[in-house]
């Protein structure tokens, strides 16, 4: 059994973050627990061809970690290289404890602590406990009816296998996601049939690639300069929410007629163009931003199989669609997205008086700040209910969540008490608020299904507002929204 003050569950930019904010309030005391066999998160993970983000680098960065970004969109190895960078500036390898996958956390309300199960690196304690898991790291693959029996390579966008060539194959990516519509194209060219299997079409929007040339780069190294960019790139993003909750003509007027015209002038094929457009408002799914999807997709040796020609069953040999063809296949590459309820925390955690958060969430998962649940002391959740952001830079809503945290824990320290934990009311209060500034937006009135939602059709991802109400909120700590023992 090993003690520490602080116990971080996830080596991401949220379990990244965490580390460097202790550090700044004096606590040295935290252990990083990390499920897999090296640090980094989402961007260390995701391998597959044509990773890469999509909100400004400059801004998808961490406000102390500036870096000399090759381009304005980084493509994964840039943000694996980033991260790492992190890691050894901070010197939080030596903090960080890999294969420790985290089974159980349970509260210790006499110790007031918690005590982490692993599934083989032992027992954890800790008095506050950090989940850092991250929303998007439970891949899904949907169960298809003869999965199992399939002769070929199979395997999720989420863990990309390298060994597999891919040159040269028949293939299939099911799914159009952001993760699809980054494979699509990167792979295209090099394969001998590429089948895509499109549930849902989704909007796709131009991106404004733009690589530094080395001028901007030696003038960008300057922090003022650099931050006077980021400062830009957030008040024009910030912008977006106006159309997200507040204007449908608005999200028509700007994001719709550009998603149609970049439809219109790469896709000239009407059936095809008929097929890729969606009937539900933009922005209620994540917009995709591409050049390259629609060319890929126009390819003589790649074919797009949408409404009537779906997925009826996994064969040995390939996928039976449900017009009754068979597509033989190589490869079926999951591009199916993720688990975002799962991914909130990554094991059970059993607060005081034996509250289980999985019952807490049953109807839908919610916290104050998307951070704190009550009977879940000194319990923080990174990237938790409703702090999605589909306009902006997720990592400025992880530091925005540092703020509470951080508050949290001196607030404790100061009273020479050992427990903080959020009242009932106040939590209530705030997901009451939530949900009915969420009834205007887009993502919950723009007549889709997406992962924001929840089974009951509750928008369980997203902030409904500026990134920087979410920023405002954070940053007051109200001490009588509170209990302290
Ligand atoms: O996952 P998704 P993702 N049968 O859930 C389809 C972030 N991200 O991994 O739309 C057939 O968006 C599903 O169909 P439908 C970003 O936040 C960022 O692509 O539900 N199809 C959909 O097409 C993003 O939003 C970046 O009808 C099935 C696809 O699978 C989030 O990750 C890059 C199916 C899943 O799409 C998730 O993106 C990548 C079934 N049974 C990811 N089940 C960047 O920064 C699901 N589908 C660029």
């Amino acid at each position: 059994m090993k003690q520490s003050k602080v116990l971080i569950i996830g080596s991401g930019f949220g379990g990244l973050s965490a580390a460097i904010e202790l550090r700044k309030i004096g606590v040295e005391d935290f252990v990083i627990l990390e499920r897999r066999s090296f640090m980094g998160g989402t961007w260390c993970q995701n391998t597959y061809p044509g990773a890469q983000v999509d909100v400004q680098s400059p801004l998808y960065s961490l406000s102390s970690e500036l870096y000399d970004w090759s381009e304005i969109f980084a493509p994964q190895a840039e943000l694996k290289a980033y991260t790492e960078h992190i890691i050894e500036k901070h010197g939080l390898r030596a903090k960080t404890i890999l294969e420790a996958n985290v089974t159980r956390a349970d509260w210790d309300d006499e110790q007031k602590q918690w005590i982490v199960r692993t599934e083989s690196k032992g027992e954890f304690r800790g008095q506050y406990l950090i989940n850092a898991s991250g929303p998007l790291s439970t891949p899904v693959i949907p169960a298809f009816e003869g999965r199992e029996s399939f002769q070929g390579a199979q395997f999720h966008t989420n863990d990309w296998d390298h060994g597999y060539d891919y040159k040269g194959k028949r293939v299939a990516v099911i799914g159009s996601g952001a993760s699809g519509a980054q494979v699509i194209p990167a792979i295209a060219e090099d394969v001998a049939e590429l089948h895509v299997f499109q549930r849902t079409p989704h909007w796709v929007m131009p991106r404004p690639d733009y690589h530094f040339n080395k001028l901007e780069r030696a003038v960008l190294r300057n922090k003022l300069v650099h931050r006077l960019l980021r400062i830009i790139i957030y008040w024009i993003l910030e912008s977006r929410v106006i159309a997200f909750k507040y204007s449908k003509a608005l999200m028509n007027a700007f994001a719709k007629s550009r998603a149609l015209m970049l439809l219109r002038w790469q896709v000239k094929d009407p059936a095809l163009r008929a097929k890729l457009t969606p009937d539900y408002t933009i922005g209620c799914k994540r917009i995709i931003l591409s050049n390259r999807l629609y060319p890929a997709l126009c390819r003589d040796n790649v074919t797009l199989h949408a409404d009537g020609e779906g997925i009826r069953r996994i064969t040995p040999t390939g996928i039976e669609t449900l017009d009754g063809t068979h597509v033989d296949l190589d490869l079926i590459v999951y591009a199916t997205g993720f688990n975002p309820t799962e991914g909130i925390t990554s094991c059970p955690v059993i607060g005081r008086n034996g509250a289980m958060l999985a019952k807490f969430w049953e109807r839908y998962p919610r916290a104050y700040m998307g951070t704190m649940m009550p009977g879940f002391p000194n319990f923080f959740v990174i990237t938790g209910p409703n702090t999605g952001i589909g306009h902006t830079s997720a990592i400025f809503i992880i530091e925005s969540q540092m703020r509470y945290i951080m508050k949290c824990i001196r607030e404790t320290q100061k009273r020479g008490m050992h427990a903080v934990e959020v009242l009932d009311q106040a939590e209530d209060r705030y997901t009451t608020m939530i949900h009915s500034e969420m009834e205007r937006t887009v993502w919950k009135a723009g007549g889709c299904k997406s992962w924001y939602q929840s089974e009951d059709g509750h928008v369980i991802a997203m902030f409904p507002g500026f990134s920087f109400t979410f920023r405002r909120l954070t940053g007051r700590f109200k001490p009588d929204h509170h209990a302290f023992a």
